[in-house]
């Protein structure tokens, strides 16, 4: 059936098909779906035992199974009452570590935490990659207008000389703090960084600065001690929280030296508001529940093979690039539990672009390309920056281009209104096929509020919660992640290559050609 079709079926059909949870609107009319695809969809919660996960989950054990691993990152942000792992309540460990991260915050903003000449900080240089980089950034980004006046965040992952230089030559060394945020401790491009960063700040104040100028986040504290920062000065977490999902840890301290802690802790309310819902709500108004079944509807019953995920909010700018992790790295897998080959698709490709910008770029392809391409469209009601005359327009064109995707343009249509606009009968039978749209691109629109702390920590509460939905119906461990092993593996092993001090003979003739073309700029034949 054609979405145009659906809807003049049926004028209850956006309220069959939309949830409202506190203020929020999910409106899912516009997915290619009837009332008997959701039954069947909705029956999937429970024959994959949604439940069950949810109470292994809550419980401690260890579902990232391939690393014996519990997933708790919940407890980082669940207010009181126990949290079970390994026979051990970890909530006066969260606590005790949320409150070193409010004392610091205090320091740096009551500016009495002095660099090594007696200043106050300014800046703020996050450094680490990946899980330990894209939350901090993006929410730093989304909650920009909660930033604190005297403080500035940057931050720097890019293994490339370009992205630490270039933050370098914006900052002072007696007035920066370097955060070095690596769970690990040894991923390449943070050390590398961090190591440059130290060099920089020993060169312009001395070896003794460092204490006062370099802050740790990690789970692996003695990794941290032999760089040469004092354990006072170092923030814990703990292996049961994933990378992608560390926001909520210690990992999220350059988010609280930007926003302060207070909205951080909003933060983590708004993400335990969610972790309610999830847990007592029955799928049909489950909102984690619907957008993991409407994208699975999307992908392995209509072959839709992406996402584009279309924030109509420039804070939300990095949402796209951060659901690109959380989800394709959690669910970018094709062996299920039992080490069996998986039969169906998983993680569809996420991309996306904060609107109206990719209006006037990619929205032609998702218009005419022909292509299925599942939109996600997300809005809020009032703006979080009030300039007169920007927010209607905004919400005018995120509408708009739902409406347009759902009912597309006829032929006839098009040749009605071209006729219409006084062209020649000849022009217009030329033109009207290249201004006809087939329309019946899905699409799902969320309608938040406002962009404030509560509200960003619910909405990624609700996307890591959708991708765990997602994980038990596919049969899968979203919690690892061998693919980003294996390229830290790889490079270690060309680097020696690349230096000059191992032999190319084992590589393959395009990665040798490569690593010679390098050393001696190559030459073409014809020269
Ligand atoms: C996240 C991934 C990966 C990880 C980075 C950084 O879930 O495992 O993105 O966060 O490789 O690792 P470290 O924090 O250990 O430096």
């Amino acid at each position: 059936s054609h979405l145009r079709d659906l809807f003049a079926a049926d004028r209850q059909r956006f309220s069959r098909f939309s949830v409202v949870w506190n203020d929020w609107l999910l409106d899912y009319s516009k997915q290619r779906v009837t009332t008997e695809t959701m039954e069947g969809l909705l029956a999937l919660w429970q024959a994959a035992d949604v439940p069950g996960w949810i109470a292994r989950m809550r419980a401690g054990e260890p579902i990232n199974h391939t690393e014996g691993r519990a997933a708790l990152h919940i407890a980082l942000r669940h207010p009181t009452g126990p949290i079970m792992h390994a026979g051990q309540d970890v909530m006066p460990a969260v606590h005790a570590e949320l409150d070193k991260m409010r004392r610091f915050a205090g320091e740096i903003h009551g500016r009495h935490w002095r660099g090594a000449t007696g200043e106050p900080i300014s800046d703020i240089v996050n450094i680490g990659i990946g899980g330990s980089d894209l939350g901090p950034r993006m929410a730093t980004q989304a909650l920009a207008a909660f930033r604190h006046p005297d403080i500035r965040v940057h931050y720097v992952a890019n293994l490339d000389g370009a992205d630490l230089a270039t933050v370098l030559s914006t900052v002072q060394p007696r007035t920066t703090l370097f955060v070095v945020a690596s769970k690990t401790f040894t991923t390449q491009e943070t050390m590398q960084n961090a190591a440059s960063a130290r060099h920089w700040l020993v060169h312009a104040l001395g070896e003794a600065a460092v204490a006062r100028h370099f802050v740790a986040v990690s789970t692996n504290l003695a990794e941290v001690a032999r760089f040469g920062i004092e354990p006072a000065n170092a923030f814990a977490f703990w292996d049961w929280v994933g990378g992608r999902y560390s926001l909520w840890s210690a990992i999220g301290l350059p988010l609280v030296l930007a926003v302060g802690f207070d909205n951080f802790r909003r933060l983590l309310a708004g993400a335990h508001a969610m972790d309610e819902h999830f847990f007592a709500t029955p799928p049909a108004q489950n909102l984690p529940g619907l957008l993991a079944l409407l994208e699975i509807w999307n992908s392995n019953f209509l072959g839709a093979d992406n996402r584009a995920v279309l924030p109509y909010s420039q804070s939300l700018g990095l949402l796209p690039r951060y659901l690109q992790q959380l989800e394709m790295e959690s669910n970018g897998k094709q062996v299920d539990r039992q080490g069996q080959a998986l039969d169906c698709a998983t993680a569809p490709v996420l991309w996306g672009e904060a609107g109206t910008n990719g209006q006037h770029a990619f929205y032609q392809l998702i218009h005419q390309g022909g292509r299925q391409v599942p939109c996600e469209f997300i809005a809020c009601r009032q703006p979080d920056f009030d300039l007169p005359g920007h927010h209607e327009k905004l919400l005018a064109n995120c509408f708009a281009q739902s409406e347009a995707l759902m009912r597309g343009k006829t032929l006839a249509e098009t040749t009605a209104a071209l006729a219409a606009s006084g062209m020649s009968a000849d022009q217009v039978a030329f033109l009207a096929p290249y201004r006809s749209f087939p329309g019946n691109q899905p699409s799902t629109t969320l309608l938040l509020p406002r962009l404030d702390p509560f509200n960003l920590g619910a909405l990624l509460a609700l996307y890591e919660h959708k991708v765990f939905v997602q994980s038990a119906i596919w049969d899968i461990n979203p919690f690892d992640q061998w693919g980003v092993e294996y390229g830290k593996q790889l490079a270690s092993r060309l680097l020696p290559v690349i230096l000059g001090t191992a032999s190319a003979d084992q590589l393959d003739s395009s990665t040798a050609g490569l690593v010679a073309a390098c050393r001696n700029p190559p030459r073409s034949g014809r020269d």
